[in-house]
């Protein structure tokens, strides 16, 4: 899969590449991230890449030429998927965006910035808007940092175990259940009995009625979803 990444802050975005799970894709082949500066793409001056809305208001605007010349380039290599958007405005993130980007082969995130985008750019290039809440962050680098690491985990081979991306929480619209490590005891708070007793299809049992506990007690809403589909 290649990712690329048009950004004003590239290095903001090399740091979430260099390490762990990530790094390791990359490392294999199994991905590959280009961070590509949009400044790059301006013809000013100045190598300004915003500008006043019309109309008035505050904040400035990305305007569409850098993006414009950028994606052009970018299309004139490559075929791509999907051209997604990271903006406050878009659809929330969920783990079903994730794997459907996790199948895709060329992909463009276009980090938002100050006002957003010149709504000409989404009308014509960007095939999918994406926020990762409902909060406001500074810019879309952080949001596009989530998304990769979102749908890379996904990517077979990424994962040394393939099946643990599958025990997720929310992949079967149910929570993780709790985990526990040694020691067995710690200042007499104990492992639950049945995690040590070897039993693995009283275990399996134990940690599907976890999962089901946890899910009605803290998402309700994913509760509902995951008996309506069952
Ligand atoms: Cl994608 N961008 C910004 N600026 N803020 C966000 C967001 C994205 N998702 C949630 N908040």
């Amino acid at each position: 899969m290649r990712i690329d990444i048009i950004t004003i802050h590239p290095q903001l975005l090399e740091s979430p590449f260099q390490h762990s799970i990530l790094k390791r894709s990359i490392e294999k082949g199994i991905v590959e991230v280009n961070l590509i500066n949009l400044r790059d793409y301006s013809t000013q001056k100045q190598k300004q890449v915003d500008d006043y809305a019309f109309g008035g208001g505050a904040g400035m605007v990305m305007t569409i030429e850098p993006i414009a010349n950028c994606i052009n380039d970018l299309k004139s290599k490559n075929n791509y998927d999907e051209i997604i958007y990271t903006t406050p405005d878009g659809e929330t993130l969920n783990q079903k965006h994730c794997n459907h980007f996790s199948t895709l082969n060329n992909i463009i995130i276009l980090c938002g910035h100050y006002k957003g985008v010149d709504e000409r750019v989404r009308e014509h290039f960007i095939t999918k808007e994406i926020s990762i809440g409902d909060y406001v962050l500074s810019g879309g680098e952080l949001a596009a940092a989530v998304l990769c690491d979102g749908i890379i985990r996904l990517i077979p081979g990424v994962l040394n175990d393939e099946t643990s991306a599958l025990s997720d929480s929310f992949q079967d619209d149910l929570l993780a259940p709790p985990v526990y490590s040694r020691p067995a005891e710690y200042n007499n708070w104990k492992v639950p009995e049945i995690l040590l007793s070897g039993h693995s299809a009283n275990i399996d049992k134990w940690r599907f009625e976890k999962s089901l506990e946890r899910t009605q007690q803290r998402r309700p809403d994913l509760f509902d979803k995951y008996k309506s589909g069952h």
